[in-house]
């Protein structure tokens, strides 16, 4: 019973579509919006432009029909268990996420998973160009869906095509690893547009388009050329760097009952003088060891003591049949419970642990509850939660600890900026953060929220479909 067309002037795809099932009072399942970055950002647009969004349902072997809420049209793309397991767990999170990631972790490569990522991304076109309108915009996102932008072009030619990549970009040192980089390469290739979260992922990108591709890149711009070697467009890559949506998180961090909930969570800690706060996903790349492992040692050195200070880590599980991440959320467990063992009482953690999903309300009092934010990435495409923190901090105080290694750094230079790796210097900067006067952290956060107010998540998203718009077609 839609009402809509079939055809859309605005397609995003992604990997998952942006909703969650929902199960009413009256025990019928619907759908529920997700509270993803990526959806604040493209909400505005998608409505103005009669907007449609293909991916992933969430759950395996499932065939759902299209349909729309709050504005949208929702395409969903099956997976079977199979390609669960090959082209989302295998290829994306087992070989390129490491990959991406400076192979914190070994990445692994198998042709199987291959063939299984060749064989969804072309369904992902397949189903964006079905529902795609004449001279359409389609705007695809991040590493699951790298050679769609190339399928469609061939599918095609009329629609303006960008991408956007999430995660860092590599050095072509690593890159060159992937048996397969030049169809990725190729792939990524047929976008009008190509984004990264930073200027150094654009350049890395530019750095492999030369050494395989063999176009001459110049000002982010690719002359593209097609098999039999006659010209077919040009694409551009440039950084895009995303963000929040900074107004609504001040808004959260304005109501009364939320800053009430934010003094009960440092009650339940047992009022500390200072409260530091992690808040990850559980992943090998967050370098959530080395902070804990830095907190350890300033506990046994004596700068801090249990009691005067405590740090919660929230933790959302994730990806969790992974070897990989089985491993680092048991490495964490154990040095949690090491340090409770050594250093907390019975009324006093050192360490309170989360290993959970909250509400985006209690995230927040959980930000405003939080002297010193703890972001200690060992290599992050850029980190909204730095950025919520900053958002949220509506008295200008705290202070935000960040690592060198996210994208975030690039933008949020008044953070105390870390290299997580050294563990002395990671200390160090703990301390800066815990000793910092109340007129020093105001000078910074002032500064720190000014942009993150600037270059929110609607600027992003504008940014990037006016550039998009903008480009000369010369094909
Ligand atoms: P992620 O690796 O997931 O994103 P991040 O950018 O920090 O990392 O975003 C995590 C989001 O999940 C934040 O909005 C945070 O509030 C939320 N979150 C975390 N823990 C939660 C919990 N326990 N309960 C509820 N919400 C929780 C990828 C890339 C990043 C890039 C983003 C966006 O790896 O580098 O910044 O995409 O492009």
């Amino acid at each position: 019973m839609n009402k809509k067309p079939a055809k859309f002037d605005l397609v995003v795809v992604a990997n998952r579509l942006p909703v969650d099932r929902e199960v009413g009072p009256d025990g019928e399942a619907g759908w529920r919006q997700s509270p993803g970055g990526l959806v604040t950002g493209l909400a505005p647009v998608m409505k103005t432009h009669d907007g449609a969004w293909v991916g992933w349902a969430g759950t395996p072997d499932e065939e759902i029909e299209p349909f729309d809420l709050d504005g949208m049209r929702l395409v969903p793309v099956p997976l079977s268990n199979d390609e669960f397991t090959q082209y989302y767990e295998g290829f994306s999170n087992a070989t390129l996420w490491p990959l991406y990631h400076d192979v914190i972790a070994p990445p692994e490569f198998h042709r199987t998973w291959w063939d299984a990522y060749l064989r969804v991304n072309e369904r992902f076109a397949q189903a964006a160009v079905t529902v795609a309108a004449e001279n359409a915009v389609i705007w695809i996102h991040d590493y699951q869906l790298q050679l769609v932008p190339g399928m469609i072009r061939k599918l095609r030619p009329d629609v303006r095509i960008g991408f956007f990549n999430h995660i860092p970009f590599p050095p072509y040192e690593i890159f060159a690893q992937l048996p397969w980089r030049k169809q990725i390469l190729h792939g990524l290739l047929g976008a009008d547009l190509i984004g990264f979260q930073r200027p150094y992922d654009s350049a890395n990108f530019l750095r492999a388009v030369r050494r395989n591709v063999g176009t001459v890149a110049r000002n982010g711009l690719v002359r593209v050329t097609d098999e039999n070697g006659e010209e077919s467009h040009t694409a551009k890559a440039q950084s895009f760097p995303i963000s929040i949506d900074a107004a609504e998180l001040e808004r959260l961090a304005l109501k009364p009952e939320i800053q009430e909930r934010a003094r009960q969570i440092r009650e339940e800690v047992g009022n500390p003088e200072v409260l530091m706060l992690g808040v990850d996903r559980m992943d090998y790349t967050k370098g959530i060891r080395h902070r804990i492992k830095a907190f350890a040692e300033l506990l046994e050195d004596g700068a801090l003591s249990v009691g005067e200070v405590t740090l919660v880590q929230i933790a959302t599980p994730s990806r969790e049949r992974l070897e990989h991440y089985k491993q680092i959320r048991h490495d964490v467990e154990l040095a949690v419970g090491r340090i409770n063992g050594e250093y907390g009482g019975l009324s006093t953690q050192a360490v309170n642990y989360l290993h959970h999903s909250f509400p985006r309300d209690e995230m927040v009092a959980f930000y405003l509850a939080a002297d010193v934010m703890l972001v200690t990435a060992l290599r992050d495409g850029m980190n909204l939660v730095a950025k919520e923190y900053v958002a949220t901090r509506v008295n200008h105080d705290g202070a935000l600890v960040l690592s060198e290694f996210t994208g975030a750094a690039d933008e949020l230079r008044q953070a105390v900026l870390v290299n997580p790796h050294d563990i002395t210097g990671l200390k160090a900067g703990i301390m800066k953060a815990v000793e910092m006067t109340p007129r020093e952290s105001a000078r910074r956060m002032r500064a720190l929220r000014r942009r993150v107010a600037e270059d929110d998540v609607q600027h992003w998203s504008r940014m990037f479909l006016e550039t998009l718009a903008g480009l000369r077609r010369d094909n």
